[in-house]
């Protein structure tokens, strides 16, 4: 079955949104979460796959016959509704594992309370504003199912305008940094911390979930989410998902911190610098574009 033209943007309670994570919204809203639940939650491109591997490993790595199913089929994706598959929350609902691992893009004020009601665990994971824009630019090309990207540099004003799927970066950042203050079951994670040391973020992830893998399991666990590793994973490279390009541009595509670089001219980096700090002087929340 083919998809339908790429998607126009509109906006959707005050955040840009597309009909594929807006059709199925009741159903969306109404979700009932369970207590076990862990919610992956990220802005669009900020590390949502490598958390959600890193999950799967820890929780189901020993039951073989499951990693015979792509990572995207294994961690549903909540608000998703697009032709070729069920809809996220028939999935989750029908899923009988133990915990349920659970993606969403959602803002924070848009999350559907079943999940503060139930005291869900929930693993925010951001990404500098750059390398996400880059990211999320290259991934746009490759995703029929994504509004056309056009130009680096009107994407990049788009970003900056918030016009991009599930809105604005800079109010989704801040809007989960915010919750995570006065929630004490929000792990409020960063791609470069991860970069930088998986080992060390395998661990605080691992105390937040209450786990105490062996020193062997965590080597295992760190071992298969290196990105060449999840690149050449069929189960977890997204190269089975019939909606991606991979002749544009594969889903694993660089997975570094600084790639902005090779994008970003002088005088864009300069701009986006200064806009950037207009619409964060509000916040204690601090990225790294370099490490
Ligand atoms: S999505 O579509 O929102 O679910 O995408 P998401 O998984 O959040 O982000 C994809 C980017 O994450 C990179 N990635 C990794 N980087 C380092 N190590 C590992 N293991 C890893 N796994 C995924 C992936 O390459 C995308 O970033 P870019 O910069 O495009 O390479």
């Amino acid at each position: 079955m083919e998809l339908p033209p790429r998607p126009k943007l509109f906006d959707f309670h005050g955040v840009s949104m597309t009909n594929y994570f807006t059709d199925n919204w009741d159903n969306v809203q109404n979700f009932q979460a369970r207590p076990d639940d862990i919610l992956i939650a990220t802005y669009p491109k900020a590390g949502t796959t490598w958390v959600s591997y890193i999950l799967d490993l820890l929780y189901f790595g020993q039951t073989t016959h499951e990693h015979q199913r792509p990572i995207f089929e294994k961690v549903p994706f909540l608000e998703l509704l697009i032709p070729l598959y069920p809809p996220g929350v028939e999935v989750l609902d029908n899923l009988t594992t133990s915990p349920r691992l659970i993606k969403t893009h959602l803002p924070v004020q848009l999350l559907p309370k079943s999940f503060w009601e139930k005291n869900c665990r929930i693993v925010y994971v951001a990404r500098n504003a750059k390398d996400n824009a880059v990211s999320y630019f290259h991934f746009d090309r490759m995703n029929q199912a994504e509004p056309e990207p056009g130009d680096w540099n009107n994407y990049l004003q788009r970003f900056m305008d918030g016009k991009m799927v599930f809105g604005s970066w800079y109010d989704h950042v801040t809007g989960w940094w915010e919750r995570k203050q006065t929630h004490s079951k929000i792990l409020y994670l960063f791609y470069e911390d991860m970069v930088e040391d998986t080992g060390r973020e395998l661990d605080r992830l691992c105390s937040f979930l209450g786990l105490s893998p062996s020193a062997e399991e965590k080597e295992r666990v760190k071992g298969g989410v290196q990105f060449d590793n999840m690149k050449k994973n069929s189960m977890a490279n997204y190269s089975t998902n019939p909606v991606m390009d991979f002749k544009i541009s594969p889903f694993m595509r660089k997975g570094k911190v600084g790639d902005w670089k090779n994008h970003f001219t002088v005088a864009q980096s300069e701009q986006f610098d200064e806009d950037y700090k207009k619409k964060m002087e509000n916040t204690q929340l601090r990225f790294r574009t370099t490490i």
